[in-house]
């Protein structure tokens, strides 16, 4: 008997020792000390034995049954630990580590110059006025005085999705929509993109504009003048010089092209100004008062002034950048920049 204990004991505290898991080790117990273990029936065999034999068999199976769930426990709170380790080990976190930098994006240097541009005019009293860049031939170039056999249409190659429909190749067409649904005063400010098929280092066949215009009674020359001086002197510095020479636009009559003294330079020549001393930077005249017809304003009655100047080219002037193409390749080490 106490041969067949040891045999027990023995086995049963070699299989704790190589039992990997909770699972494996609690069904293990219950084969040994559950309700139908293998020292349970021992146990329940003991009724079989005599007074004496009982006695000190049992009395060794109880000394072994306390020892085996000592030993149970004792095997189950160290594989609990180990599992404890594991998970703990598994989901280290190191707090100390410097985080990852969120890039922030930010403004394309386009759309920063587009809204300095709106904020000086709107601070003379320009209104933001926007219209769709897939355009009628209508509102692009015969409202504004330049139909299909006019010479100036050579001086922009179009794209043009039907007979009658165009990318427009100005805001321009903006300002009539305006015009077409207002009578006077109007003071707008019209920002956005304009497609030209034209593309070398200086033009690209999509570029930005901003083109105002002021119509009421009583504009003149004077208050062209006044304001685009007052935009210069506003943007690109008080004692930045300007100058009007005389141009042509098919829509208005007087014109006039501005220059600015070289902000690169200051006047004294360099590359961005061909050594003259001067920037082209916009056109503007006094509408022509066949414009006028177009939209039902009464031509003896009211005057305005309109100007347009490229976007792109304000930003190439203002920071010095010779290639136009900087602008859309989206090299982040470019875009940075500004
Ligand atoms: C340039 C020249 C110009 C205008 C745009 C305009 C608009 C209306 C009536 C009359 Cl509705 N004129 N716009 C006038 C003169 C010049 O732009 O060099 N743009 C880049």
């Amino acid at each position: 008997m106490e041969e067949e204990l040891n045999k027990l004991r023995a086995e049963t505290l070699d299989l704790i020792a190589r039992l990997p898991d909770e699972k494996s080790l609690a069904d293990a117990r219950t084969r040994v000390l559950g309700r139908k273990g293998h020292l349970t029936m021992y146990l329940r065999g003991l009724k079989e034995l005599s007074p004496e034999d009982r006695a000190s068999a049992g009395m060794l199976a109880n000394t072994l049954k306390a020892e085996l769930e000592l030993e149970f426990d004792k095997a189950r709170e160290a594989i609990e630990l180990k599992e404890e380790r594991r998970k703990l080990q598994s989901e280290f976190l190191d707090v100390t580590l410097s985080g990852r930098r969120l890039s922030m994006g930010k403004r394309h240097v386009l759309n920063r110059v587009r809204n300095e541009l709106v904020e000086v005019f709107a601070g003379l009293g320009f209104q933001l006025a926007e219209g769709p860049e897939v355009e009628l031939d209508y509102y692009n170039f015969e409202a504004l005085n330049t139909p299909r056999d006019h010479p100036a249409r050579d001086m922009q190659d179009t794209l043009y999705i039907s007979e009658n429909v165009l990318l427009r190749t100005q805001t321009s067409a903006v300002q009539i929509r305006v015009m077409e649904s207002q009578q006077p005063p109007v003071r707008i400010i019209c920002p956005g993109k304009v497609f030209r098929r034209d593309a070398d280092i200086t033009h690209s066949p999509m570029f930005m504009q901003v083109e105002g215009l002021w119509v009421d009674e009583g504009i003149s020359f004077a208050d062209l003048k006044g304001i685009l001086v007052a935009f210069v002197h506003e943007y690109f510095g008080q004692d930045v010089r300007l100058r009007f020479r005389p141009s042509f636009f098919p829509f208005t009559e007087p014109s006039a092209e501005v220059d600015i003294q070289c902000v690169i330079c200051g006047g004294s020549g360099c590359r961005t100004c061909s050594s003259t001393g001067w920037l082209e930077i916009l056109g503007s005249g006094m509408v022509d008062p066949e414009v006028y017809k177009f939209v039902n304003y009464d031509a003896e009655r009211y005057t305005g002034f309109a100007f347009g100047l490229g976007i792109e080219r304000v930003a190439m002037l203002k920071y010095g950048i010779p290639d136009i193409r900087a602008f859309y390749e989206n090299d982040v080490r470019f875009l940075n920049q500004f």
